[in-house]
């Protein structure tokens, strides 16, 4: 063997031991699921009555299952206005024969608009008296899995949000960025738009774009909102329909690409070998 084999195999050892070590326990860490609309089950499907008689135009539904990060989904339902037979309809959870998985389809027609708030909180009561969400901000969760999640990711099914640059989504997360000061609690909120679409595709939103202390809080998570179609920054449309499959939390998609690079140069480095003997 001579001295350019030697080295090589020192930097295949290298290689080796970087990917055991570096690579391979981000890779194979689990997504976190925030929810992914599979509660209610079959046969439990809730429609959002298509108008409220409620002089608050609002509905909040909860469900609680095992599955939905701390245990609870809330969601409210707010029209904008006076409501009417067709403001608002929803399927949450499974309904197979119109969706092959559990989704939130959420549909909206004309004026006045309406907006739709996801609430992960942990279990608690809310305000079903004035149907108001009340932020229990007992979830408890470390959302980048000790450092390795950077990201959330909606699962659209499709969306149409009506608006030029599509529909408008706030997020809005609380934590405490310092686990050594867990009363010193911090909100963050993120708005973006997702652009409509009528095929299935990913909306991803990086922690860090929730600003500087965007990946501590998400370390370190007691509550998370998504607000659809909001007017807390002056816009709501009417006419808004998404269909949602799934949300949750992954690594960085580039750790995987490489991952798979490293992988392919073994797999030609190994055929070139055989080859030559
Ligand atoms: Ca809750
Ligand atoms: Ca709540
Ligand atoms: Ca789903």
């Amino acid at each position: 063997m001579n001295y350019r084999h030697i080295a090589l195999r020192c930097v295949l050892i290298c290689a080796v031991a970087w990917l055991l070590t570096a690579v391979v326990p981000v890779a194979f860490a689990g997504k976190i699921v925030i929810d992914d609309f599979e509660s209610p089950g079959p046969g439990e499907v809730y429609f959002v009555p298509p108008h409220s008689v409620d002089p608050t135009d609002a509905l909040l539904v909860k469900h609680t299952d095992t599955n939905i990060i701390g245990g609870e989904r809330d969601m409210l339902v707010e029209v904008l206005g006076p409501s009417g037979p067709l403001s608002a309809a929803a399927i949450i959870g499974q309904e197979p024969e119109v969706h092959q998985a559990g989704v939130l389809q959420i549909a909206t027609c004309g004026a006045p608009p309406t907006k739709v708030t996801l609430q992960y909180d942990g279990v608690d009561l809310d305000d079903p008296i004035n149907k108001k969400l009340h932020n229990a901000q007992s979830l408890s969760a470390d959302l980048t899995d000790g450092g390795v999640n950077d990201r959330l990711v909606l699962r659209f099914i499709s969306s149409d949000g009506v608006h030029p640059q599509g529909l408008k989504i706030g997020v809005q997360v609380t934590g405490a960025p310092d686990p050594h000061k867990p009363a010193e609690i911090v909100t963050l909120t993120h708005w973006g738009y997702v652009a409509d679409s009528t095929r299935k595709f990913e909306h991803s939103i990086k922690f860090t774009e929730f600003g500087s202390q965007g990946s501590a809080v998400f370390g370190n998570i007691n509550s998370l909102m998504f607000l659809f179609n909001t007017d807390a920054a002056g816009l709501s449309m009417p006419n808004v329909d998404i269909v949602l499959d799934a949300i949750d939390v992954v690594p960085e998609p580039s750790v995987l690409v490489l991952l798979g690079c490293v992988v392919g140069s073994f797999a030609v480095y190994g055929y070139r070998r055989r080859r030559r003997r």
